[in-house]
């Protein structure tokens, strides 16, 4: 892969825009593409920030992880390895744009301010979201593949009615770009001129299935047939994420029209805590991820400036460390689930059939009584 390109200054190319290179390196701003240079001005604090927020993501990740394994929580779906694609986009956006994620995008969580307990609801199974969508301007866990995205196509629809100038943020993978739900939204949006960024998290596969087997065409360039602008970047380069978002959800802000961004990346884990990936990729192709993996370029440009003093890194450790206890805290301090106030949730109304679910569901709970009961009785422990 080139380390960035461009095509006469229009962000066009087939290669995905890089600025920040494995090794640590800038490149120099003049041989950036140029429609970038007003959207990232690389200040120490920038880069300070934004590797501090990867830092937290993958801690908060390895924890949640590390909790499914101790039987905490019913499943995990790891970031680890996405935390530039995620980080970079989140930190362009004003926290009033809404954003709808998918199941893996815990920096935006994070970044909007979701608290550990809130995050852990739905994964532990306590609620079907954790917090206010409406509050944090922050959607719901989406694990419908794609459902989510005509819901943020018809959400930016009501925000162009509205005359505001909040632009909508939805985030998906590389193989829910072939459910009929984000083509339709594509569709939309494009036909309505909805302000929408489309943010495709391209991390090679879909469970065990390779981007290359899923598509002929790759995402980016798919979405200029439906007539949205598109965009191609190094998703583990979050200098060069955070400037293609700021730059394409400027152009929405002002009226433009929706914009699609494939960002390439890797999923370094596995797809959810159920996964085991050594089933369907070798270990040459992770490790070659490896030395592309997007935090570490950010410290050897941060060690090579000297922007990261020691103290100032044994203080974001600390942080990582609190947030690791807070989340492992907040689990714990989960009491036992209720689980049948879930059909009351399904529909806006009671219908016979959720009533006589729910009932099945309440003796099916009981029967486990009656078992503990019985085996008392005959005096078994
Ligand atoms: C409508 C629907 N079909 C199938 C699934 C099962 N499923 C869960 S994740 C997944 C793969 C998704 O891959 P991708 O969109 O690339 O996102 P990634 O998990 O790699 O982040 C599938 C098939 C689902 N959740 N929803």
């Amino acid at each position: 892969m080139e380390h960035f390109a461009h095509v006469g200054g229009q962000l066009r190319s087939t290669e995905p825009v890089g600025l920040l290179a494995p090794d640590g390196g800038l490149s120099e701003t003049t041989d950036w593409p140029p429609d970038l240079v007003p959207h990232l001005d690389v200040t120490p604090e920038l880069v300070r920030d934004l590797y501090r927020w990867m830092r937290l993501t993958r801690r908060l990740d390895s924890e949640a992880f590390a909790l499914q394994r101790h039987g905490e929580l019913g499943l995990w779906a790891p970031s680890l390895g996405q935390e530039a694609a995620q980080v970079g986009s989140m930190t362009a956006l004003r926290a009033t744009d809404q954003v709808f994620p998918s199941y893996r995008e815990h920096a935006a969580c994070l970044l909007r301010g979701v608290t550990p307990a809130q995050m852990l609801e739905q994964w532990r199974g306590v609620s079907g979201c954790g917090w206010d969508p409406a509050e944090l301007h922050l959607n719901s866990y989406s694990v419908v593949l794609g459902a989510h995205l005509p819901h943020a196509t018809g959400y930016a629809m009501g925000v162009q009615r509205d005359g505001s100038d909040e632009v909508v943020a939805a985030y998906f993978g590389d193989g829910a770009s072939s459910q009929g739900d984000a083509n339709e939204a594509f569709n939309w949006a494009a036909a309505c001129g909805a302000p929408v960024l489309f943010f495709c998290q391209n991390n090679q596969y879909a469970i065990s299935t390779p981007t290359r087997l899923q598509m002929r065409t790759p995402v980016h360039q798919r979405a200029r047939g439906f007539g949205l602008e598109s965009f191609l970047v190094d998703g583990n380069d979050v200098l060069a994420v955070h400037a293609v978002t700021k730059l394409a959800v400027g152009q929405i802000r002002s009226g433009a029209g929706p914009a699609l961004i494939e960002a390439v990346t890797y999923r370094m884990g596995a797809h959810t805590s159920s996964d085991d990936p050594t089933r369907y990729r070798d270990q040459a192709e992770s490790d070659a991820w490896k030395l592309r993996d997007p935090i570490a370029r950010v410290e050897k440009l941060l060690d090579a400036r000297g922007w990261g003093s020691p103290q100032w890194r044994a203080e974001l450790d600390e942080e990582c460390d609190r947030l690791g206890a807070e989340l492992r805290d907040a689990c714990q301090s989960f009491g036992n689930v209720e689980l049948g106030g879930m059909f009351d949730t399904v529909l806006g109304r009671r219908t016979d059939l959720l009533s006589a679910q729910k009932a099945e569901y309440a003796d099916f709970v009981a029967s486990f009584d009656r078992v503990d009961g019985a085996a008392e009785a005959e005096g078994v422990a």
